[in-house]
């Protein structure tokens, strides 16, 4: 299946923000990311504002409107700030495009080329879950540049907080929609469904969610989460109430180095969900083989899990936002494949004493 389509990997993910300027220095700032490209007025647009920015393989392009009836003003009134676009690397755009609508897909923009000085961008997008397009995108014919209207930022990459590539990509949908949207990447893109974890696997005294895992041949994973049935809200359920609707809930973020990583982003300022020193009373033995101490582990909240293939490290932050909506994980495998199911229990425990904190539990 993934054959046919061809996905090569993630190319960017567009944010929809209220100010990409600002938004553009916390990723800069705090996160280790360099502006590489941008557009807006001084380069002639009049619409839009967008900073490409990037660390390692990973590019994000940060947009905001310049008026009100643009579509970026109307998706950051209804979602806030959001990632709206998850723009796939492939090898024939016209062919996934019309693979995508013949399965039943609705398209967004048709196969287009946008030719400039650097060459042929080839691009077409399809709408998925709530408002996020997802955009195909060829850019074997054009050279070193973004995109046309993009003017290049001379800045060296840097690597400053060691993010090296996307990991996973986690969507929220509706109750009662995981499955449909499960099929839509499965039919559509070739996606393969990998994993999937029941509200028996994901749930707290309180709530529950379910989620399934996607794959592709490139190794593009993205995840479907949809909030099940529980005692109190699902945190699934807080996202789609405050994000009015579907949308990206976090990326997985990789490292080869977490502890150096998260040394630079709480030094930067980035804040973490807070883990009880019980979770690290209560770790198996295993994990005092590892290299990093467990008192390190502890003293920086990295959560530890294994399975048949290796083990896992990851972390998790606050909301990026005012709503708690969108956030990032920062994680470093060693065989491990999984998603930290070890860690569900701890996790969405911590989860939902922020809930409750922003009253919403
Ligand atoms: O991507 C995952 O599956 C893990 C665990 O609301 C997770 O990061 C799943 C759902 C969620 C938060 C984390
Ligand atoms: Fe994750």
């Amino acid at each position: 299946m993934s054959d046919i389509y061809s996905i090569k990997g993630v190319d960017h993910l567009e944010f929809y923000v209220g100010n990409a300027k600002q938004a553009a220095i916390v990723y800069a700032q705090c996160f280790g990311f360099t502006t590489t490209a941008y557009r807006g007025l001084e380069t002639g647009d009049r619409k839009v504002t967008s900073y490409v920015l990037e660390q390692g393989e990973i590019r994000f392009v940060l947009s905001s409107a310049l008026s009100p009836e643009y579509p970026i003003a109307q998706s950051v009134l209804k979602h806030g700030d959001t990632i709206a676009i998850i723009a796939l690397q492939v090898s024939d755009v016209a062919t996934a495009y019309q693979q995508a609508i013949a399965c039943g897909a609705i398209g967004a923009i048709p196969p287009t080329d946008h030719e400039d000085e650097h060459g042929v961008l080839r691009y077409a997008a399809i709408r998925s879950f709530g408002d996020v397009l997802v955009k195909f995108v060829d850019r074997s014919n054009y050279g070193d540049n973004f995109a046309p209207g993009f003017a290049a930022r001379a800045n060296t990459p840097s690597n400053a907080a060691g993010l090296k590539r996307i990991d996973h990509i986690v969507g929220n949908v509706e109750y009662g929609a995981m499955d449909q949207w499960v099929n839509f990447f499965v039919k559509t893109m070739g996606f393969d469904v990998r994993m999937h974890f029941d509200d028996q696997a994901i749930s707290t005294e309180y709530s529950a969610l379910m989620s399934k895992v996607l794959e592709n041949g490139s190794k593009t994973i993205i995840n479907i989460n949809e909030p099940a049935p529980g005692r109190r809200k699902s945190q699934i359920q807080e996202y789609l109430d405050f994000h009015y609707g579907p949308g990206i809930q976090h990326l997985g973020l990789a490292t080869d180095d977490i502890v150096q990583t998260v040394i630079y982003l709480k030094q930067a300022g980035v804040e973490f969900l807070p883990i009880p020193k019980t979770y690290y009373d209560g770790l198996e033995a295993w994990v005092k083989e590892l290299e990093i101490p467990v008192e390190q582990l502890a003293a920086l909240g990295i959560l530890v899990d294994r399975d048949e293939d290796g083990y896992l490290l990851q972390l998790f932050t606050k909301p990026m936002g005012d709503r708690p909506t969108l956030f990032f994980e920062v994680i470093e495998r060693h065989g491990s494949r999984g998603f930290g199911a070890g860690n569900f229990k701890s996790l969405f425990v911590a989860l939902e004493r922020e809930q409750a904190l922003r009253g919403n539990l």
